[in-house]
């Protein structure tokens, strides 16, 4: 059963969450089958003209030409998997939003992180919607305005959640996943996106 769902009313944004968008059971297994069956692959990024590696692994499913690209790295399209489908399809239900892509990350433990960031890529046009599920070890999901620099959060992403942000998020507000010195497992997170373009 889906849990009810939490809304966020933030400066200039919106999140709704929900706890339990996917039961225990089943967010273990496809956590499992997303593992093994994902092509992973580990990009480099150019900043100030030194080459580092991402510190998270990616995938990137989407509909035919819908390509994305971040920070210089052009991410390989690939077929739907089954599942991304189908967990594509219930979103859609749920939330009454369309989407064409999921970008697929793995922190393979503490030391994997995504930095502060907007997904704000011109392809994803003017106030994108991004519908982002957890899968595997609870993670801080902490966000911060952009100019009220007072203005910050953060929201424990629990195993199978749904975290919907919308509004004009993604235009003032930034997100980050921290590094954690806590020696903890793994975290699936697939962040489906509706490509303009
Ligand atoms: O892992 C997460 O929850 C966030 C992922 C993210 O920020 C992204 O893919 O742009």
């Amino acid at each position: 059963m889906i849990s009810p769902i939490q809304h966020f009313e933030l400066l200039d944004a919106k999140m709704d969450y929900y706890e339990q968008f996917l039961d225990p059971i089943q967010s273990s297994k496809l956590f499992k089958e997303l593992e093994s069956e994902l092509h992973w692959q580990q990009d480099q990024i150019k900043m100030f003209g030194k080459s580092y590696q991402v510190p998270r692994l990616q995938a990137w499913y989407a509909d035919p030409g819908k390509s994305y690209s971040y920070s210089g790295i052009s991410l390989k399209i690939r077929d739907w998997h089954s599942s991304l489908e189908k967990l594509r399809l219930l979103i859609e239900e749920k939330s009454g939003y369309t989407f064409n892509s999921v970008l697929a990350n793995l922190y393979r433990n503490g030391m994997d992180s995504n930095g502060w960031h907007a997904d704000n890529e011109k392809e994803l046009g003017k106030n994108p919607i991004i519908a982002s599920i957890s899968l595997g070890t609870e993670r801080y999901f902490h966000i911060k305005h952009r100019t009220k620099k007072e203005k910050k959060h953060k929201l424990l992403l629990k195993n199978g959640s749904l975290l919907i942000m919308h509004g004009a998020m993604q235009h003032h507000w930034l997100h980050q996943i921290a590094k954690t010195k806590k020696n903890i497992g793994p975290r699936i997170n697939l962040t489906f996106r509706y490509i303009m373009s």
